[in-house]
C-alpha cells in the first residue's frame, strides 16, 4: 500500500537540509535536524514496543520538540493524537480512554498538573530533549503512516456534551490542504508566522502540514502576541494565519502602534478562518496595512473546503467558493438543492472528508447522506455563487476565539453545583470572541448564587475558555409549549447594547 502522501511530506524536509524550517524565540531547527530528531522518536517509540495503528496522545504546546515527535509518530505507523494543554481533568481522561491511547507523550510542566487525572494504568512520558540520535549506519526504522491509515485523531466537540476524535488519513491531510495551499501560493521562499496552536486543524494541518508540504520556513510560537507577529514580519515572515479574534487583537495592537502597520504591510498573505471575519475588521486591517484579509471556511472533519480567491475579489463576509477538489451543496430540510440567495445546510465532499469519528459507527454515517458530509452550518449563496455562513443548525455549538464549545457539557457542569436548579448555555454575539459563552441559571429555591461563583466553578472543571463570560440568574428559563428550553429569547436577554449583530 502506498505512502506517497508520508513521502510528499518527507520530501520537502529531504530536498534542502539546511533549510530553516522552524524557527523560535530560541532555536533555529534546519529541515535536516527535524528530520533526524523525528527520526529519533519513531526509534523511541518502536523501542517502547508500539506496534502500527496504536494511538499516541500528545499533551505539548507549540514548539519544535511536538513537531519532532508528530513526524515521528507518522514515521513509525502510529496515530497522532493532540490534546488541547487547555483541558483539565474529565475533558482529558475522556480522550485518553477514548481513542484507547498506548503512551501520552506531555510537557513536563503540564504533567506536573495533570497527573492525578490521568488513566492509572496509562503510560507517560515527558517531552524532553531529543532522545538520542540515530546511528548513521543504524536501519531505517521508517514504516511510514500508508495513504488510507489513520494519521490523525482530532478531538472536537458536537452537539452531544463529549467530544468526539475526528480520524483523518495522511492523504486527506496532503491532498486537501495541497490543494489549499497551492491556491494560496504557499513556496519554498514563505515564511509563516504561527501563533495558533497544534492541536486543531487550523494550526497543525495548514500551518504544520501546510508548511512540510512546501518546504517552508515556520516562525513558531507558544502564544499569540500581536507584537510578536509584528516582529516575525520585521524579520522576513510573508504570511500569517488566524483566527478572528487574533485580528482583533492586531488592530488593537495597530491603534497603540501606528507604525507596526508599514511592517505588516510588506506581508505577501493574511489568512482567516475557523469563525467568522466580522466585515468591520477587514476593512479596518485593509484601510491601516492595505491587506485584504483573505477569509475561508473548514472543519475538523472535512479540513478547509471553501475559500475566498487568491486573485480576485475577496468577499467581505463571504468564505468564498469550493477549494480545487472540492463541491458544495445549499440543502433545504429534505436534502433538495434551495437556490442561490436561499438559506439551506451546507454539505461538502472532496478529498479531506474524515475516515469517521473513532469508534462511533453510528454517528459517523448519521453525518453522511450519500457521500456528502453534512456540515451543520446554514449557508447563502451570492447570485455568483459565492457561499456566506450565516448561522449553525444547533444552537448548542458555540465557537469563542476559534475554538469550538459544546454548550451541554458546561449545562451539565454547571447543574452539578448545590445552588443550581437548571442552566441554559449560549453563545451571545460578542466583537472580542464572536460569541461569548453566556449561562442563564435558576437557582435552587431560596439560594442566591454568584455569579463569580459559578464562573469559578466552571473553570475549576473544564477547560478556561469554556468558562462563562456573563451570568444571568433567571426565575425560570423559557420554554416553548412542549416544555423545551428556548435559547434565541435567553440570547436576547444577555446581549449587550454594543455587541455586534452577529
Ligand atoms: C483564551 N481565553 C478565551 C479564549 N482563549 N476565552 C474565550 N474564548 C477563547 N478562545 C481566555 C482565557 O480563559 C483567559 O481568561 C484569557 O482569555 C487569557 O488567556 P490566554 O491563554 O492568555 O489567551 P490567549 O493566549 O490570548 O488566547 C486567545 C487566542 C486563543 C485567540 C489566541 O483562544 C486561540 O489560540 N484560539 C485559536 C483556536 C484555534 O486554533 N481554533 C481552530 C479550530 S480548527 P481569564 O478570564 O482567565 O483572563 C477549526 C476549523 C477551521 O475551527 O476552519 O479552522
Ligand atoms: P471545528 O469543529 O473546531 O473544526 O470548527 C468548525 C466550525 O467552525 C464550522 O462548522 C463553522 O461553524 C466554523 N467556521 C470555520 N470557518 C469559518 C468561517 N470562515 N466563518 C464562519 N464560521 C467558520
Amino acid at each position: 500500500m502506498s505512502t506517497a502522501a508520508f513521502e510528499r511530506l518527507a520530501q520537502g524536509l529531504r530536498q534542502r537540509p539546511e533549510h530553516p524550517l522552524l524557527i523560535t524565540e530560541h532555536q533555529v531547527v534546519t529541515a535536516d535536524e527535524l528530520w533526524r530528531r523525528s527520526r529519533a522518536w519513531a526509534e523511541r517509540l518502536r523501542g517502547w514496543g508500539l506496534t502500527r495503528g496504536d494511538r499516541v496522545a500528545v499533551l505539548a504546546g507549540a514548539h519544535p520538540e511536538a513537531v519532532a515527535l508528530m513526524l515521528g509518530i507518522l514515521r513509525a505507523g502510529l496515530v497522532h493524537v493532540p490534546i488541547n494543554p487547555r483541558y483539565r481533568g474529565a475533558e482529558l481522561r475522556h480522550v485518553l480512554v477514548d481513542c484507547g491511547a498506548a503512551r501520552l507523550l506531555c510537557d513536563r510542566e503540564l504533567a506536573d498538573e495533570r497527573l492525578e487525572t490521568l488513566p492509572s494504568a496509562l503510560p507517560w512520558h515527558a517531552i524532553e530533549a531529543p532522545p538520542a540520535p540515530a546511528k548513521h549506519d543504524a536501519p531505517s526504522p521508517d514504516a511510514p503512516v500508508r495513504d488510507d491509515e489513520t494519521a490523525l485523531l482530532v478531538y472536537t466537540s458536537g452537539t452531544t456534551g463529549r467530544s468526539k476524535g475526528v480520524r483523518l488519513s495522511p492523504r486527506a491531510i496532503v491532498d486537501a490542504i495541497g490543494a489549499l495551499t497551492e491556491l494560496w501560493r504557499f513556496d519554498p521562499h514563505d515564511v509563516l508566522s504561527l501563533a495558533l496552536p497544534l492541536f486543531h486543524v487550523h494550526g497543525l494541518c495548514i500551518g504544520i502540514y501546510g508548511a512540510l508540504i512546501h518546504g517552508m520556513t515556520v516562525r513558531l510560537h507558544e502564544r499569540f502576541e500581536p507584537a510578536a507577529v509584528v516582529d516575525d514580519l520585521a524579520h522576513g515572515a510573508t504570511v500569517f494565519m488566524g483566527v478572528p479574534t487574533m485580528y482583533g487583537r492586531l488592530l488593537e495592537h495597530l491603534q497603540a502602534h501606528p507604525e507596526a502597520a508599514a511592517v505588516l504591510a510588506r506581508a505577501r498573505l493574511f489568512t482567516a478562518g475557523s469563525a467568522a471575519l466580522r466585515p468591520a475588521v477587514l476593512e479596518r486591517f485593509e484601510q491601516l496595512t492595505g491587506h485584504r484579509i483573505l477569509e475561508r471556511y473548514g472543519m475538523s472533519e472535512t479540513l478547509i473546503t471553501l475559500s475566498n480567491p487568491y486573485e480576485g475579489e475577496r468577499r467581505a463576509g463571504a468564505v468564498g467558493r469550493p477549494v480545487p477538489g472540492f463541491e458544495a451543496r445549499v440543502v433545504d430540510d429534505a436534502g433538495h438543492e434551495v437556490d442561490s440567495g436561499e438559506l439551506g445546510e451546507l454539505w461538502v465532499r472532496g478529498p479531506g472528508l474524515m475516515q469517521g469519528y473513532w469508534g462511533r459507527p453510528e454517528e459517523t454515517a448519521a453525518a453522511f447522506t450519500d457521500g456528502w458530509f453534512r456540515t451543520g452550518d446554514m449557508v447563502r449563496a451570492d447570485p455568483d455563487g459565492m457561499l456566506r455562513i450565516v448561522g449553525r443548525r444547533s444552537v448548542d455549538i458555540i465557537k469563542s476565539g476559534g475554538f469550538k464549545v459544546s454548550a451541554l457539557e458546561i449545562e451539565e457542569v454547571l447543574r452539578d453545583h448545590p445552588q443550581v436548579e437548571d442552566a441554559a448555555v449560549v453563545g451571545v454575539p460578542d466583537a472580542r470572541w464572536g460569541e461569548r459563552i453566556g449561562a442563564a441559571v435558576v437557582p435552587r429555591p431560596g439560594t442566591a448564587p454568584s455569579a463569580d461563583a459559578l464562573t469559578r466553578w466552571v473553570a475549576e472543571r473544564l477547560a478556561d475558555y469554556k468558562k462563562p463570560r456573563q451570568v444571568e440568574l433567571m426565575a425560570e428559563l423559557p420554554r416553548n409549549a412542549l416544555g423545551k428550553v428556548q435559547k434565541p429569547p435567553i440570547v436576547a436577554a444577555l446581549r449587550r447594547p454594543d455587541d455586534p449583530e452577529r
